[in-house]
């Protein structure tokens, strides 16, 4: 019996393909943009999505994933298609990050054609060559073991049966944004342009869940709050990245702040949510590792504390490592609102109340910028003043910089980077708890992307990606860079060059030494027509990145650093005592103890 026959010819006509539903869904989660890699189980999804949204196709399968998450950082959602298999797996790592650092990442997967199953071993199966049976769910499995939830649609079993691939398909979607998780999703290339029933979607993604905010007493915690506020003198509200995906809570936390004038600090996570040069905005607070102004009201002032949206359990480099000072962590006047609602409906209630409440203002007086420490010009640029140097550069630019540090020695000195407000909602963008190297560029590839697209509507001005990498974390990813020659889009990248896998390194082994002497960066940059500049004192390196700032492509600073102690930035210097002191290092332990009683 068809469709037909069963629903009536109305009904069979109006039935769309399970292509057409993808598209429909995920432009419906506001993306426009696939990263990906083809192969012939994707083909027809390619065929099928191609149309409707750009794909665009990336170095390889675990980029394409990375290039996804940085899309879910900054559009809300992120899309990665994948052939079968060998396309997929590659992907578990980009997956796992977005387990972890909480982004709506979904990862598309061809998959064998349902008529293909049980018939004969499929190739790019994992198939050990005495194997009696095939395996058509290693995928499945091994993306199912990193906590995400995965599925294959299914067409119809018996002919006139209802289709529900497509429901299937919004319902996964929809879970992933909802949750702000990664989910994994096979699709058999017979179903793609199989029909399916159609769906009708809710009005707009605010309306997707079902019985909202299900928690109770926001009014009772309101009073508790305005109450604590009352009795304080120097409030504070501390905010963690749970925040990233919610812009309405963001707001109306930045309302309140204003409205009362308290001030507002971040956790490191969060770092590059909020404008740092807003007088109200106290920047990153780490313990010790905090090296802004507003580090001194957080620690000698503030006396109640309203923590919001941070992790629940305790993450060793968010709370300074455990060092013990970082005070919030320690403070008792506290309110905790972690939010356990989905997106985040519970802490948006307290907050909407907060706002009318009878709240007195706190007068909060901006803390006094010391005056910048100005990197001398004339010494030699490296990882102990770059992030001074930067800052220097930005203050005196409009352009807003979004930086994009990789993990190794410059994620760490990227702690120190006052940052802009830019027009993507994010001036910083790492991933900073899973750690990956391997991921700026295919992150800054989205970000120059969405800049260069920004820029061309004239909706803004036009703002500056800039990378800051290891030589080694460099190497890992340099195939990303065609992506900026063929989008035409516009990247500095520092290259911060000292040779070894510096970061980490305990031992001389082969293992640290990820360049030759020989290598020339120049040469490569010439390859994808791009400028370059090797900068040795501070004043070359500021004259070089103002100047890079009228190029177009890509433009990079290689930086020759030292991998020695006194070229380290503040962060790891004091992080090398602090492990040197618990090591039992007498002077160090002396010197640990005088800078935390500073
Ligand atoms: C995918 C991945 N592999 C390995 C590591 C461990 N790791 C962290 S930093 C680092 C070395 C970074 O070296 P480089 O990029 O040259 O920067 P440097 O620290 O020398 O400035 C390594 C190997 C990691 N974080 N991620």
């Amino acid at each position: 019996m068809s469709y037909e026959m069963n629903f009536g010819k109305d009904y069979n006509e109006k039935l769309p393909t399970l292509g057409e539903t993808m598209n429909q869904v995920i432009r419906f989660f506001g993306g426009q943009h696939i990263y990906g890699v083809g192969g012939d189980f994707a083909a027809n999804l390619i065929a099928a999505l191609d149309n409707e949204l750009t794909i665009n196709p990336s170095s390889n399968e675990m980029h394409a994933g990375f290039s996804a998450c940085a899309a879910a950082e900054i559009d809300g959602m992120g899309f990665c298609l994948t052939t079968y298999m060998v396309g997929s797996l590659p992907c578990t790592s980009a997956a796992a990050l977005a387990v972890t650092e909480g982004l709506p990442v979904v990862f598309i997967s061809g998959a064998p054609a349902e008529s293909e199953v049980n018939q004969l071993a499929i190739h790019h199966t994992i198939h050990p060559n005495a194997s009696w049976k095939t395996d058509y769910d290693n995928a499945l499995e091994a993306f199912s073991a990193l906590g995400m939830r995965v599925e294959r649609l299914q067409g119809q079993r018996v002919v006139g049966h209802p289709n529900i691939a497509g429901q299937r398909f919004y319902q996964l979607v929809a879970e992933a944004y909802k949750n702000k998780q990664p989910v994994f999703i096979e699709v058999p290339r017979d179903q793609v342009f199989a029909k399916t029933q159609p769906i009708k979607l809710p009005s707009s993604v605010e309306s997707i869940c079902c019985g909202s905010n299900v928690l109770a007493g926001a009014e009772l915690i309101v009073d508790n709050i305005v109450t604590k506020l009352q009795q304080a003198k120097a409030p504070l509200l501390y905010i963690g990245d749970r925040l990233k995906h919610n812009d309405k809570l963001k707001q109306l936390i930045v309302a309140l702040a204003q409205k009362f004038t308290i001030p507002y600090a971040t956790t490191w996570f969060a770092k590059g949510l909020f404008d740092e040069y807003t007088p109200l905005c106290l920047g990153a607070y780490n313990g010790v590792f905090t090296q802004t102004a507003g580090r001194d009201y957080i620690e000698k002032k503030a006396d109640y504390v309203i923590d919001i949206a941070t992790s629940i359990f305790p993450q060793d480099s968010n709370i300074a490592f455990a060092t013990g000072t970082h005070k919030i962590e320690k403070m008792t006047n506290k309110t905790l609102l972690k939010g356990g609602a989905l997106l985040e409906k519970d802490l948006i209630d307290i907050f909407q109340c907060l706002l009318v409440s009878d709240i007195k203002n706190f007068n909060f007086e901006p803390v006094k910028e010391k005056a910048l420490a100005f990197a001398n010009a004339e010494d030699d640029i490296d990882f102990n003043n770059l992030a001074q140097t930067l800052n220097d550069l930005q203050n005196q630019d409009t352009t807003p910089y979004v930086y994009l540090p990789e993990v190794g020695n410059s994620y760490f000195a990227s702690y120190s980077l006052k940052v802009k407000q830019s027009s993507l909602g994010r001036s910083w963008l790492t991933n900073p708890w899973y750690g990956a190297m391997g991921t700026a560029l295919p992150y800054a590839r989205v970000v120059a992307q969405r800049l260069h697209a920004q820029a061309e509507q004239a909706l803004v001005e036009k703002e500056r990606a800039v990378v800051i990498i290891g030589d080694g974390g460099f190497h890992f990813q340099l195939n990303e860079l065609i992506h900026f020659l063929k989008d035409q889009t516009d990247v500095t990248i520092i290259y911060m060059r000292n040779n070894v896998f510096h970061l980490g390194k305990s031992g001389d082994g082969a293992i640290y030494h990820c360049n030759d002497q020989q290598f020339d960066v120049h040469a490569l940059i010439t390859a994808y027509q791009g400028k370059s500049e090797t900068c040795r004192s501070v004043s070359d390196f500021k004259a070089a990145f103002k100047a890079f700032g009228h190029n177009s492509g890509i433009s990079l600073i290689e930086v020759l650093a030292k991998p020695i102690e006194t070229r380290q930035s503040n962060e790891l210097k004091l992080l090398n005592l602090y492990i040197k002191a618990k090591n039992g290092q007498a002077d160090a332990m002396v010197r640990w103890m005088e800078i935390i009683a500073e």
